[in-house]
C-alpha cells in the first residue's frame, strides 16, 4: 500500500467526524415520497384544510370545553382535511420544537416544515425544547439547512427537555418570545403530555395571533386516535431496533443453553413496545401490564408465571429463555399500584422535596397502612427509593429508572427452587430503552415523519391553532389531517391532584394484536420457535413494512405502507 492510498484512507475517516459516514451519506439519499395534496409537478405545494364532519371528544368534554375555550371554540373539535391549493401563503413566521424523548424521524418533521414552508416563509429552530421557547433561544433554519440531516437518526440539530410550560410567567416568557420573533405559529412535536402543553398554549396564545400546532412523537406508541393517528412517530424505529437485539439474544439462548433473560423494554406505562417485540420474536415469556391490570394479577401470580415457564422449559430439557417485561409493569400490578399512587401523593407533600432519600423513605413507611408498610419494607431497596424519587416535570413517576427486571429475577429465583431444587435456573438482566429511541429511522418512521411536517408546516402558515398534524390512510397514498387537540384531552389523577391530559393509548385486550399474540403464546412458551428479525432494512423489499401491531389492528392485508405514489 502507497502512503497516498494511506493519507487518502485517513481522510476518508475523518470525514466520518462531520457525520459523513458512508450509512449517513447513503440515508440522505433514501427517496421520500408525499401525499398527493402536497405534490404538485414533481416538486411541492402548500394544500389548504377543509373542515369534516368528525368530530373527536373524549370523557368530560365539558369540562375540557371550559379549560380551553378558545381552541375549544376555533376547531369545533371537528377533524380537517387537506385539499389542494393554487395559493400559498407567504411572509408568516414559524418556530419549531422538540419536546420529551427522542424518537427517530425527528429532524424529517423539521425539513418538512421547512421545505413546505419554502422560501417564502420563515422558520425558527427552538432550542432544547420547551425551556428553550420560554428563554427565546431561537434560530433561523435555512432551505438548505435540512439537507445534512434528513433521514438521520436523533434530535441533536435542536435538542430537547421535558419542561412543562404551566405557570402564568411561564406562559408571558412564551409569549416574549413570540413577539420577540414575530411569530404566526408554533409547532411541538412530542409526545402525549407535550401535545397537552401544546394545547395549553396555543389556548393562551389564540388572542395573541399566534397558532400552535403538534405533531405526535413518542417511541412509546401510547399517543394513538384509533385510524386517525395509527401510532406516534419512532416507535416502528425503536420497536425495530429491540426486536434485532432481542432477537440476536434469542438466538444465543439454544447456543449457550444456560441463561434465562430477563429484559425491561421501554415505554413508560404501555406495553405496545413489548407487544410489538414478542410479536416479531416469539420469547418464552412476555408480560403485558394492561393484562396484568384486567385480571388483576398479584405480584405472586406474576412471579408464579414466569417460574412455571421456567420449570415446564426444564422439565423439556430447556434451560434457557427470554422474559420481556414493559417497563411500567409494575405500576398495573394491583398492590403496587396502590403504593404507587400512595407514593404520588406523598410526593405531593409540602416537606417532602428537601427531604434526603432515608428520610422520604422513614416518613413514606410511616404513612401507610399495615398491609402497604409490610408491601414497600419488602421490597429491595433500589426499587423503594425509585418510587420515592422527584417525578417529571409533567407530573410523572420515572419507571424507567425502577429496575423491575432485577426484582422479577429475584423472586422467581425464590419460587423456582421452591418449585423445584433440581432446576437449573441462571438469570441475566438487560434494559433495552436509550438505545432505540435515535437510530436513523426506518422508511416508514422517514416517510411517515416527513409528510407529518408537511401537513404540520402548512397548518401553521394557514394559521390553524389548536390541532395535531396527523397522516392517515397509510396503506393506500396517505392523507393529511388535522386533529383537535382539545378532543382528545381528559382528566387524569397525578402528583396527589386532577389534571387535564391526553389520555394515553394503552394496550387494549380485544384488540387483533393482543388476541394474536395471545393465540401464539403458548407454543412460544413451550419450545424455542423464536424469530430473528435481523436488522432494520432501508433499502430492498423488506424495507417498507409498517410495526405488526399497528397492521393487525387496522386490519391490514399486509405489513407494507404506501404513503404517496
Ligand atoms: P416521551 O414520552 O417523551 O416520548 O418519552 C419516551 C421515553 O423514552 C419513555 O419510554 C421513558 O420512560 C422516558 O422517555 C425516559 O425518559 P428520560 O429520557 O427523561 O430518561
Amino acid at each position: 500500500m502507497t502512503m497516498t492510498n494511506e493519507k487518502a484512507l485517513v481522510d476518508q475517516l475523518i470525514l466520518f467526524e462531520s457525520h459523513q459516514s458512508p450509512f449517513e451519506c447513503a440515508i440522505r439519499g433514501i427517496e421520500l415520497p408525499v401525499i398527493a395534496e402536497f405534490e404538485h409537478d414533481g416538486g411541492l405545494s402548500c394544500p389548504d384544510f377543509e373542515i369534516t364532519n368528525r368530530v373527536v371528544e373524549a370523557d368530560g368534554a365539558d369540562l375540557t370545553r371550559d379549560a380551553f375555550p378558545n381552541i375549544s371554540r376555533l376547531t369545533g373539535n371537528q377533524v380537517l382535511t387537506a385539499v389542494r391549493s393554487d395559493v400559498a401563503p407567504i411572509g408568516k413566521r414559524v418556530a419549531v420544537l422538540f419536546s420529551g424523548g427522542p424518537a427517530a424521524g425527528g429532524h424529517n418533521v423539521v425539513a418538512g416544515i421547512r421545505r413546505i414552508l419554502g422560501a417564502g416563509n420563515t422558520l425558527f429552530g427552538v432550542k432544547a425544547g420547551p425551556l428553550g421557547l420560554m428563554k427565546g433561544d431561537c434560530f433561523e433554519i435555512g432551505l438548505s439547512d435540512v439537507d445534512a440531516i434528513l433521514n438521520t437518526g436523533g434530535f441533536d440539530f435542536l435538542g430537547s427537555d421535558r419542561t412543562k410550560i404551566k405557570t402564568a410567567d411561564d406562559m408571558a416568557r412564551v409569549l416574549a418570545t413570540v413577539q420577540k420573533f414575530k411569530l404566526d405559529g408554533i409547532i411541538v412535536v412530542g409526545g402525549d403530555d407535550s401535545n397537552t402543553n401544546a394545547a395549553f398554549i396555543a389556548d393562551f396564545l389564540a388572542p395573541h395571533g399566534c397558532g400552535v400546532i403538534g405533531v405526535p412523537k413518542t417511541i412509546d406508541g401510547d399517543l394513538q386516535v384509533g385510524d386517525l393517528v395509527p401510532i406516534s412517530f419512532g416507535f416502528d424505529t425503536a420497536t425495530k431496533i429491540y426486536s434485532e437485539i432481542v432477537g440476536n439474544i434469542l438466538q444465543d439462548t439454544p447456543s449457550s443453553r444456560k441463561y434465562w433473560h430477563f429484559i425491561k423494554l421501554m415505554g413508560r406505562s404501555a406495553s405496545h413496545v413489548a407487544l410489538e417485540v414478542a410479536l416479531q420474536t416469539h420469547p418464552a415469556v412476555t408480560l403485558i401490564s394492561e393484562e396484568i391490570a384486567d385480571k388483576k394479577l398479584s405480584l405472586s401470580q406474576v412471579v408464579e408465571q414466569i417460574a412455571s415457564a421456567v420449570v415446564s422449559r426444564a422439565a423439556n430439557g430447556i434451560n434457557h429463555g427470554v422474559v420481556l417485561i414493559p417497563e411500567g409493569v409494575i405500576e398495573f400490578i394491583p398492590e403496587i399500584k396502590a403504593l404507587v399512587r400512595a407514593s404520588n401523593e406523598f410526593m405531593a407533600g409540602d416537606d417532602v422535596a428537601t427531604a434526603s432519600m432515608a428520610g422520604r423513605v422513614e416518613m413514606f413507611g410511616k404513612s401507610l397502612n399495615s398491609e402497604m408498610k409490610t408491601l414497600f419494607t419488602g421490597l429491595p431497596e433500589s426499587i423503594q427509593t425509585k418510587l420515592l424519587m422527584d417525578r417529571d416535570s409533567h407530573g410523572n413517576l420515572q419507571v424507567s429508572q425502577i429496575p423491575s427486571e432485577e426484582l422479577f429475577i429475584e423472586l422467581t429465583e425464590k419460587r423456582v427452587a421452591e418449585l423445584d431444587p433440581g432446576v437449573k435456573f441462571a438469570p441475566l438482566n438487560h434494559f433495552f430503552g436509550y438505545e432505540g429511541r435515535c437510530g436513523a429511522p426506518t422508511r416508514f418512521d422517514a416517510v411517515y415523519t416527513y409528510n407529518l411536517g408537511l401537513v404540520a408546516g402548512a397548518l401553521a402558515v394557514r394559521g390553524k391553532s389548536g390541532y395535531m398534524a396527523g397522516v392517515t390512510a397509510i396503506g393506500s397514498g396517505g392523507k393529511g389531517i388535522a386533529i383537535p387537540l382539545a378532543g382528545l384531552i381528559t382528566t387524569e389523577r397525578r402528583s396527589g391532584g386532577d389534571h387535564m391530559v391526553i389520555k394515553k393509548a394503552l394496550v387494549e385486550l380485544d384488540s387483533p394484536a393482543f388476541k394474536f399474540f395471545e393465540s401464539r403464546r403458548e407454543a412460544w412458551a413451550r419450545s424455542d420457535v423464536f424469530s430473528s428479525p435481523g436488522p432494520r432494512q432501508l433499502w430492498g423489499p423488506l424495507g417498507n413494512q409498517v410495526p405488526m401491531t399497528v397492521a393487525l389492528n387496522l386490519g391490514s392485508e399486509s405489513l407494507s405502507f404506501l404513503i404517496g405514489k
